[in-house]
């Protein structure tokens, strides 16, 4: 291989060099309209968003348009996801409710996608299916869950 190669090579380099830059300006481009995005309703935990677009609605109500949007109602895995949430309702001044429920099987609550969930945060007493009527789960200013009758309204929060 001779000059021919070379020059590849170098053209090659340019090209490279070119597309670093551009990438480094997309990714503060990018960094910035993340923060547009988020302001004031939305939240990142990790890959994940938690977002409210202020709508009230019942559960079933409230499952439906997070799924329509290509979503899911928020269902916290851990404290850190939860603490977003949290922080959603204390904004608000309004109780949210989880994409979590023990319709299926009283005392055993899960997910949307029916596994079990694999993190709780319940205010001391609950879940104490209050009446007989409490499958559904709302979150309190203090990050703590009750379980709440899911034809309550609440306010919506989506994961995306
Ligand atoms: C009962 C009592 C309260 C509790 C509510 C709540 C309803 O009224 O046990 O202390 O706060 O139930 O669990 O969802
Ligand atoms: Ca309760």
């Amino acid at each position: 291989r001779g000059d021919s190669g070379l020059s590849e090579i170098n053209l090659l380099k340019r090209q490279v060099s070119t597309l670093e830059g551009q990438l480094r300006a997309l990714q503060s481009s990018f960094s910035k309209y993340k923060k547009v995005i988020m302001f004031p309703n939305g939240r990142i935990v990790g890959e994940k968003i938690f977002m409210t677009s202020g709508y009230e609605g019942n559960f079933d109500s409230l499952k439906q348009r997070c799924s329509q949007a290509g979503g899911q109602l928020a269902s916290p895995q851990n404290a850190a996801e939860n603490a977003a949430i949290q922080q959603i309702v204390v904004l608000y001044n309004k109780l949210v409710f989880l994409g979590i429920n023990d319709i299926q099987t009283e005392g055993r609550f899960k997910y949307l996608n029916g596994e079990n969930i694999v993190y709780s945060n319940w205010q001391t007493g609950e879940p104490n299916n209050d009446k007989g009527i409490e499958d559904c789960v709302e979150v309190y200013s203090s990050g703590k869950w009750n379980d709440k009758s899911c034809g309550e309204k609440r306010l919506i929060v989506c994961e995306f």
